[in-house]
């Protein structure tokens, strides 16, 4: 038999590309396979070299809010880029990205835009310290914020997909001042807030953490990160790269009623591009450069293509508000997984917020780092197996979110549940 073209390419990507891969969350080590090479990819469908077709839950991690390839982004960005790829100078869709997000999140009164999530909150974290003049962070254990230094300690996503949640390469210097706190625990944060009160710049968290596996902020969880933060005088940023303009427009701040001093945007604003903003309060803000003392620049930073397709994107949500669409489509999917799973062997428990949920393999309660990390690894790589070998993709991981987007309709959620049900645990 012939070997699978996306084996072939697997083979020639790792002769030039570590692990094969340009970001470890592409491999699948941790469900005992190779990458998947993607040929292309319309709505709610993905198909890789091989023509296999997939419904795909992966979405661009969240990115694709709109689906793969949404005519109206494809068409932006199509007309912005015969205009020029980058200028590396200002452009008036910098200013109109800006106005739109700064009307979902009425706690951002300014903001620039970065090239990824990563940037955004490297940039808010470093902004926090220059404006409290205070090093020291709060992060909460199997939150992840990319991949800048002091953030890579105890952190999601890849880290704890591949057991490496303090990565080599970082110095202990660098990490001395991140203060790991469980997720949920705010007696927790005030153990830590009572040690290091006056030392403390900033709490960084997901105000729905997403990268150990959706984890629902407990009820006054995020109420309570507020009024610690307005006790000590420290900037609270709410790490929305994810839940922005995914869990509602305003995102998770929008949905719990909490305002954050700063906020990390990324994923959805940049309609599958390259992107990353952060924002906030006025007084903060103005401490950038070039009025402010705190630098950060991008040659890239604003990119008129990026911007066009964000702007494609926002505008639809604004248009359309699809959150009650697509959530209740999610919550469909959810009642009848929950069900499937009742007649499959093993402890199952899915947590979902809106439209971007988990299975977790294991029993639950769900609500932390910890108990995310009780569950069945192997028992979820199974399942994910059986599921792509059925057309149906899911993250590669037990510890991503799945996502729906506009373009998944009825029949991709029976397709699935389908699937679920014709599992045959002893293939
Ligand atoms: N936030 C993304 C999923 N947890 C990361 C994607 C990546 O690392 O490639």
């Amino acid at each position: 038999m012939a070997e699978q073209l996306n084996i072939q390419l697997y083979k020639k990507a790792v002769q030039s590309i570590p692990g094969g891969v340009n970001s470890p969350v592409r491999a699948f080590n941790a469900v005992r396979g190779e990458p998947l090479f993607v040929d292309n990819a319309s709505g709610a469908y993905l198909y890789d070299a091989d023509g296999n077709k997939y419904i795909d839950y992966i979405q661009s991690w969240g990115a694709n809010i709109l689906g793969h390839a949404h005519p109206l982004v494809v068409n932006a960005i199509q007309k912005a880029a015969v205009k020029g790829t980058n200028y590396g100078l200002s452009t008036v869709l910098e200013s109109e990205l800006a106005e739109l997000i700064k009307k979902a999140f009425p706690s951002v009164e300014l903001l620039r835009m970065v090239n990824s999530g990563t940037e955004a909150v490297m940039s808010a974290v470093r902004l926090a310290r220059g404006y409290t003049e205070r090093d020291k962070i709060i992060k909460f254990q199997g939150c992840y914020h990319g991949h800048s230094d002091c953030l890579l300690a105890k952190a999601g996503s890849g880290l704890t997909t591949f057991g490496i949640s303090d990565s080599a390469g970082v110095p202990d210097s660098m990490t001395s001042n991140t203060l790991i706190v469980p997720y949920n625990n705010l007696d927790a944060v005030k153990a830590v807030v009572q040690k290091y009160g006056d030392d403390i710049a900033c709490v960084l968290v997901e105000p729905i953490a997403a990268n150990m596996g959706v984890i629902p902020p407990a009820e006054g969880f995020l109420e309570g990160l507020r009024q610690i933060c307005d006790s000590i005088d420290a900037i609270l940023i709410f790490d929305e790269v994810i839940t922005g303009f995914r869990i509602a427009l305003g995102g998770a701040q929008e949905k719990y009623d909490v305002k954050a001093d700063l906020t990390t945007l990324g994923k959805v604003i940049g309609g599958g591009l390259p992107v990353g903003a952060f924002g906030g309060r006025r007084e903060i803000m103005e401490y950038l450069a070039p009025g402010g003392p705190v630098y950060q620049a991008g040659t890239l930073s604003g990119n008129p293509i990026v911007a066009s397709a964000g702007i494609a994107v926002l505008k639809y949500l604004f248009e359309e508000n699809p959150y009650n669409k697509i959530d209740r489509l999610a919550e469909v999917l959810e009642d009848k997984l929950r069900n499937a799973f009742k007649n499959i062997a093993g402890d199952t428990s899915i947590n979902r917020v809106g439209s971007m949920f988990t299975i977790f393999f294991c029993k639950g309660p769900v609500t932390d780092y910890l108990s995310a990390k009780n569950s069945d690894t192997s028992e979820y790589a199974l399942f994910f197996t059986a599921m792509r070998n059925s057309g149906i993709l899911f993250p590669p991981s037990q510890f991503e979110a799945s996502f729906l987007s506009t373009a998944h309709t009825t029949d991709d959620i029976e397709t699935t549940v389908r699937a679920l049900v014709n599992w045959d645990r002893n293939e």
